[in-house]
């Protein structure tokens, strides 16, 4: 039978389930990665699981996030990291090597191989043909420690390019035109998978970028084959013995096409909050700008550098603008430092910020009061930047130099004709030093724990009945970042108790005084619950401070999965409009949870008054889940 990309990978892994889409199938992963601020929590699961040695072809530790280190908690995280890496022989990254994503596919992602990381833009490594799946930290421990991933069997989407992307139009514009087509809700359960003649036009990065931001389309992940394009790529890296061809047979089916004329696209911008309110630059030209930061794991790339510098060369930026520039990685900055490029935008007024996420995830660079920010990043939920009046503006590297030296939003196009001509070298700057590699003898390593490390909490296992407040009533498109934000917080990722403290803070300041004097509660949401960043700190820290069940609309997958890996019951909405009839303050019960939740429906009481009725969409290793009270507690009644 004639297979698509995804089949073929999944069919090369599949240990457990068939491949009927929509059923429960259990995946064997070849590499995992995580970065620091979920790593910690993941390895701190992962010790718990009392395993020796990870049983992955490769796991990857990297430090990106948490780089500011005002204050011991970074610092001495790091140093947990690496110690815990050498113990149980895991890859380090050293802060400084660059982000996650796009050093994994510079240095170590192989096309045909899945790939588990506890990070929502795991999908960047689909751009080299890899079945990458961003996920919670427990799952990727889970995955460390040999066991499968479990998620649904996905809906195959063929997403065919063809013709060639015009002058200062660039891969960004293409993912913002299907987040546009798209939009970042109902596409849970879904794999994109490009082809078509315009792939020959597209580089690896390039690929990435479009895979990357495929993680705000919701789907599970997104692919590209392995081609001669990807084979130049890894050459270029010094590893072309890693290539191997990968390509769907010829009458493969698909459950939806799309077809994209690349030379149709034009640049575009998403404007604030959401990735998906996208529109075209010429319509929006003369919004003032007063920040623009380019990098990211989404545009942090060496064409992506060299094509900004050459933009800016000779040029100065207006005295109201400030712009940021950082490269994706260490190799990155290296190369465009050597090629100049960095020092062209030294002279036309860039600050060259480290290696890092950085502005992506509010850790410095906040915008003023108000302040429009242009971004070559994936995300603008409201206060991710760290201001919370801010406007952001999701944009091209080309659109964005274009806005740095105009001082408001332009079209690139106006730039000229032809896009500055960027000629790759044929080998990159090969230089792994920053990274440790762990040896056999290294087991004997001590973990060092500074005082920010705190144990992963032990949870209860389900109750026979929930009863509890509407603690909070939220409405669409809720995302992981209003429910725990980063930036100034995140340093407290290694220490629920202190983390929960801002549960909500964006909607909800008093959320966790609340919770805590209700001793926990429910939660009612709208469409899309659960969008954007894989932190399984939305889950954990809401249950935590006692929250037992969510009732929404619809759930986003990766949130989902977290909500069901910590105990939290994810119920759905049978009639849309009950959603209409909840208010804060409701007393929600739901009798014999175990029998309801096998059942998949149940009627809940409201106010001892009323009652609604809401369904739950789990497999029989969910319900097990939720009934042990986490994944944890359910592995050690395994073992
Ligand atoms: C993000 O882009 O939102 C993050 C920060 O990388 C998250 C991970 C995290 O919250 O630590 C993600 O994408 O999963
Ligand atoms: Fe880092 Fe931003 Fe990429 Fe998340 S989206 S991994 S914060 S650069």
């Amino acid at each position: 039978m004639s297979k698509n990309i995804v089949q073929k990978i999944i069919e090369a892994h599949i240990v457990e389930g068939t491949m009927k889409p929509g059923t429960t199938i259990g995946l064997q992963i070849d590499q995992t990665l995580t970065q620091d601020a979920t790593g910690t929590m993941a390895y701190l699961q992962f010790e718990a699981m009392q395993k020796e040695r990870v049983a992955t072809e490769l796991s990857v530790s990297y430090v990106d996030h948490n780089m500011l280190q005002d204050g011991y908690e970074n610092a001495d995280d790091h140093h947990y990291l690496q110690t815990v890496a050498k113990k149980f022989g895991i890859v380090f990254s050293r802060p400084g090597n660059g982000i996650c994503h796009q050093v994994h596919l510079e240095r170590f992602g192989v096309p045909g191989k899945t790939l588990l990381g506890s990070d929502s833009h795991t999908p960047t490594g689909g751009g080299l043909g890899m079945l990458a799946i961003g996920a919670g930290g427990i799952d990727v421990a889970a995955a460390m420690a040999g066991y499968p991933f479990y998620c649904t069997m996905p809906k195959v989407v063929k997403v065919e390019l063809t013709g060639a992307l015009k002058p200062y139009v660039s891969a960004k514009d293409v993912i913002l035109e299907l987040l546009r087509l798209k939009t970042t809700k109902g596409n849970v359960g879904k794999i994109f998978e490009y082809c078509g003649t315009g792939l020959e036009s597209l580089s690896v990065p390039e690929r990435a970028t479009i895979t990357n931001m495929g993680a705000e389309l919701g789907v599970t992940t997104s692919v590209f084959p392995s081609d001669s394009v990807t084979k130049t790529f890894l050459k270029a890296q010094k590893r072309e013995k890693v290539w191997s061809v990968l390509e769907a047979d010829e009458d493969a089916e698909y459950y939806e096409e799309i077809t994209i004329d690349l030379s149709k696209i034009v640049p575009s911008v998403a404007l604030p909050h959401s990735p998906d309110n996208v529109s075209h630059v010429k319509d929006l030209e003369g919004i003032k700008v007063d920040q623009v930061c380019i990098g990211s794991c989404t545009n942090g790339s060496l064409k992506d550098i060299l094509t900004v510098a050459k933009i800016l060369k000779g040029k100065k930026v207006p005295s109201h603008v400030s712009l940021i520039v950082a490269a994706g990685s260490r190799q990155v900055l290296e190369m465009a430092m050597r090629a100049g490029a960095i020092a062209d935008l030294v002279a036309s007024g860039a600050r060259i910020a480290e290696s890092m996420c950085g502005f992506c995830i509010g850790v410095g660079q906040s915008p003023g009061t108000n302040a429009v920010s242009v971004r070559t990043g994936n995300r603008n939920f409201l206060n991710r930047s760290g201001t919370k009046s801010a406007k952001v503006y999701l944009s091209s590297p080309e659109t964005a130099a274009a806005c740095a030296l105009y001082g408001e939003l332009k079209d690139p196009r106006k730039l000229g004709k032809t896009s500055p001509k960027i000629t790759l070298p044929q080998t990159f700057t090969i230089d792994d030093s920053m990274i440790d590699i762990p040896t056999e003898s290294d087991n004997e390593a001590t973990i060092f724990r500074g005082p920010n490390i705190g144990n992963p909490p032990h949870l209860q296992p389900m109750k026979n009945a929930i009863t509890g407040k509407v603690l909070l009533k939220v409405g669409d498109k809720i995302t992981t970042d209003h429910i725990m934000p980063a930036g100034k917080r995140l340093k407290y990722r290694s220490n629920i108790a202190k983390y929960s403290e801002f549960v909500f803070e964006p909607i909800d300041p008093k959320f966790h005084e609340k919770a805590k004097k209700e001793k926990g509660g429910i939660i009612v949401a709208g469409l899309s619950y659960g969008q954007g960043s894989s932190r399984e700190h939305a889950a954990l820290c809401p249950r935590y401070l006692g929250v037992s069940m969510v009732i929404a609309k619809s759930f986003e997958r990766i949130h989902r999965a977290n909500l069901i890996n910590f105990g939290i019951v994810p119920a759905t909405f049978k009639m849309v409009r009950d959603y209409g009839q909840l208010e804060e303050g409701d007393i929600i019960k739901l009798n014999a949870v175990k029998t309801c939740i096998s059942a998949g429906h149940a009627s809940v009481e409201v106010n001892g008054e009323g009652s609604f009725e809401v369904e739950f969409d789990l497999s029989d290793r969910e319900i097990a889940l939720l009934k042990a009270g986490g994944l944890l507690n359910y592995l050690k009644e395994q073992v």
